[in-house]
């Protein structure tokens, strides 16, 4: 058994339709979706508003590396334009591998794909759809989305992000 927890975002365009698009794209490898929040930028303010979600995927064919290539092939479908210059700009679509579990979590530290995903702990737009969807979830090396919830960093951030009860990914799903 293959599990990934897949953070989907954007910020230019349509951008339920982005997000739409990465679950049809992630198909019946998709075990639930999260609902969708709106989302101040982080690491980079200048820029529009994010909407985010979190998807639970499972395949027991696709290994680590192969969740990384189906997420960034989500991205390119998407039209997303990768600027060098700008890391945490703005994108239509930006699908990150949260975290794998292979029957263990999988951890590595290789630059190419990283697990957990170095930023998760911090970042209330992957943590707080999470726990909503999973209440129990656990990020591996950090221990439970709801005590990474209370963190400082993160705490901060919750005010910001707000539900959008009225944009469903469910139906996708
Ligand atoms: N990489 C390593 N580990 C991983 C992983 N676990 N998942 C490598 C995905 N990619 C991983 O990614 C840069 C490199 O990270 C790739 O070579 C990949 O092999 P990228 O997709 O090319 O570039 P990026 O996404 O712009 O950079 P980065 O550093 O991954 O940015 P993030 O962390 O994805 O942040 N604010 C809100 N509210 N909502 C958002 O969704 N997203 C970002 C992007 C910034 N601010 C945001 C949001
Ligand atoms: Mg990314």
């Amino acid at each position: 058994m293959t599990r990934a927890l897949l953070s989907i975002g954007g910020n230019l365009g349509d951008r339920l339709a982005y997000l739409r698009a990465a679950v049809a794209r992630l198909g019946t490898s998709v075990v639930r979706v999260s609902g969708v929040y709106e989302t101040p930028p982080w690491g980079d303010s200048a820029q529009p508003p994010y909407l985010n979600a979190v998807v639970l995927v499972d395949d027991p064919t696709v290994t680590a590396r192969e969740w990384l290539t189906r997420a960034q092939a989500c991205e390119s479908a998407e039209g997303r334009v990768r600027d060098p210059e700008r890391r945490f700009g703005p994108r239509t679509l930006d699908v990150d591998v949260i975290a794998v579990w292979d029957g263990e979590p999988v951890v590595s530290d290789d630059p190419e794909l990283t697990l957990p995903h170095p930023r998760a702990h911090l970042r209330a737009f992957v943590l707080v759809p999470w726990h909503e969807m999973q209440p129990d979830a656990d990020l591996p090396g950090h221990g439970s989305v709801a005590a990474l919830l209370g963190t400082p960093e993160v705490a901060a951030d919750i005010a910001g992000v707000s539900p959008r009860p009225d944009l469903s990914l469910e139906s996708m799903a």
